[in-house]
């Protein structure tokens, strides 16, 4: 092997010494490493498996012969030749070294020529001769390193084993955790799309703490009615175990506790008995006697949701406060089980409360659409004033009739009214007199005649009716009730302070006799209304064709 392509590490601490040293040794033709500290001495004969280690015996982290010890035992750098460079060539060093493991040593200062000379022998192979009993100690000291090696090695792989089962441990925990965490979720799921099918808000209200504590393996859960004027709450649903009975309950609810309600974003999860600050949760944890329970305060929640919609999709005229107008607060615990809640259940909850909010909103919303519809319907097809059927209702129900009538050969009536002279009456007392008589009038059309008819106002004072399945001939003895009715009915008059009376004429056509045309119909009903008239008034006519 050519000199140059062997390595040789110096380990030494004196610069001067070192600077020296790398000359001779690169003079040579050999690689030159250098450490300054044994430890780097250790790292760099690893890392470039030099071909022979000069070493110094005084460094500053350890002593020369630990580190000859240490390289030593290891197996891949067993093999390397290290010489000591000693300050003295007593025999006390000699034995020191030697015990060390060292191949050999060189006396400082050195004979460049004698040690060049060494330098050769020891990489050709040669090594100190060692005394049996300095072998001996030097592989006691071996022996003694490696057991610290195997012990430590041990003790890392028993820390190592340890981390592992802890990290195993904890994935098992994580993996009951996901199933319960599954489980819930589903659960919430099915939850979330039974209460959708519901359309009572106060339905659901009842019937959520049951499903809230058998869904989610709780002690018990309590809705309240939250009344913010006189700061307090009173229980309106409940479920599970109780040491007082919840009803007529009334806890206190401070703006302080709303306000930190607000600020958890709807929900606030007490923990322990440090977190119970405020006076209002001291009054509910002892009520329950627990110090560890979630308050949700559903329109809170809501009202996130609703800000959210604000934002992206409405105008500034949107009103959140239509949405929930009671103010409910959900209280829930599982204290007598002795758990506490687990952070994963408490997110479960969030989003399953907002789910509430959202459901319990449109569903307001739905039955307040609901009631709105029932109310612009009924305006749609009634008279303002008289509440009569309209003029427009009057003709759909009239083509009905008509088309019964051709289908299934049932006979109608119609009948067309009139107050007679009313123009008069209007004149001498006034239209809102008038209009009490418009309204009078109505009132005695339609509480004489059968449910089934219908009674309209056909325009100012003129009226008409449906008479379904009854013929003309039938209908004459009811036209003339209605008429005699009008004519004894005590009007008030005012001017000559007594009663004053008031007629009425009718016409009378029937369906199918007279014609199976509704606007036919409604002429000869006219016709022989205007008959009535003509013939002297506060009388029935019928059509004579
Ligand atoms: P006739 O016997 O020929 O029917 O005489 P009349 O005066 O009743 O008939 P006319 O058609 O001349 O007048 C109808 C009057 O009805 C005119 C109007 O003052 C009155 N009227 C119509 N609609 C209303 C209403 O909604 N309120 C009031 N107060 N009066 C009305
Ligand atoms: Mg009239
Ligand atoms: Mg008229």
């Amino acid at each position: 092997m050519k000199k140059k392509n062997k390595k040789i590490l110096y380990i030494e601490d004196d610069p001067d010494a070192r600077a020296l040293m790398a000359d001779i040794i690169r003079h040579q033709g050999y690689t030159y490493l250098e450490a300054s500290r044994g430890l780097e001495g250790i790292r760099l004969a690893k890392l470039h498996k030099p071909d022979l280690i000069l070493i110094d015996l005084m460094l500053p982290d350890m002593q020369g012969s630990e580190v000859t010890t240490h390289l030593k035992s290891l197996p891949e750098l067993h093999d390397i030749p290290i010489i000591a460079l000693t300050g003295a060539s007593s025999q006390n060093v000699r034995e020191y070294v030697l015990t060390a493991g060292c191949d050999g040593y060189i006396s400082k200062p050195i004979n460049i020529k004698e040690f060049l000379f060494k330098l050769e022998e020891f990489l050709a192979g040669k090594r100190e001769f060692v005394p049996p009993e300095y072998e001996k100690e030097f592989l006691q000291r071996y022996n003694v390193e490696l057991v610290e090696r195997l012990k430590r090695k041990v003790s890392e792989l028993e820390s190592l084993n340890k981390n592992l089962s802890r990290l195993n441990a904890d994935l098992i925990a994580s993996r009951e955790e996901l199933a319960n965490y599954n489980d819930l979720l589903f659960y919430l799921n099915s939850l979330a799309n039974y209460l959708r099918t519901l359309n009572d808000p106060q339905r659901l209200l009842k019937i959520l703490p049951e499903q809230i504590v058998e869904g989610f393996h709780l002690d018990r859960c309590v809705i309240f009615r939250h009344d913010p004027h006189k700061g307090v709450i009173k229980p309106c649903s409940f479920f599970g175990e109780f040491e007082h009975a919840p009803e007529g309950a009334v806890l206190p609810f401070s703006d302080q506790l709303l306000q930190l309600v607000r600020e958890e974003g709807g929900l606030l999860w007490i923990k322990d008995h440090h977190q119970l600050v405020e006076e209002s949760l001291q009054d509910i944890g002892s009520f329950f006697n627990t110090s560890s329970f979630v308050i949700s305060y559903l329109q809170e929640l809501g009202r996130h949701n609703v800000q959210h919609l604000q934002k992206e999709e409405t105008d500034e005229d949107f009103d959140p406060g239509i949405a929930i107008d009671e103010r409910y607060v959900i209280y829930l615990d599982k204290h007598t089980r002795q758990k506490n809640f687990a952070t994963y259940e408490i997110r479960i909850f969030k989003s399953f409360f907002q789910t509430v909010a959202i459901i319990y909103e449109n569903m307001q919303l739905f039955n307040r659409l609901k009631y709105l519809y029932k109310i612009k319907s009924e305006e749609a097809i009634r008279d303002g004033l008289t509440n009569l059927y309209n003029y427009r209702f009057f003709i759909r129900e009239l083509k009905k009739e008509v088309a019964r009538t051709k289908r299934y050969k049932t006979p109608f009536s119609l009948l067309m009214i009139d107050i007679d002279y009313f123009k008069e009456y209007n004149d001498l007392h006034g239209h809102v007199e008038g209009d009490n008589v418009l309204k009078t009038i109505s009132r005695l059309l339609e509480l004489n005649t059968r449910q089934t008819d219908v009674v309209a106002r056909y325009g100012g004072e003129e009226f008409a009716i449906i008479l379904p399945a009854i013929t003309k001939k039938k209908a004459l003895p009811l036209a003339e009730k209605l008429r005699s009715l009008v004519k004894v009915y005590p009007f008030p008059d005012k001017v000559h302070r007594v009663p004053c009376r008031l007629t009425i004429s009718i016409g009378i056509a029937g369906c199918p006799e007279d014609s199976k045309d509704h606007v036919e119909l409604v002429r000869m009903a006219d016709a022989a209304l205007y008959e009535a008239k003509q013939t002297g008034r506060d009388k029935v006519c019928l059509y004579q064709g």
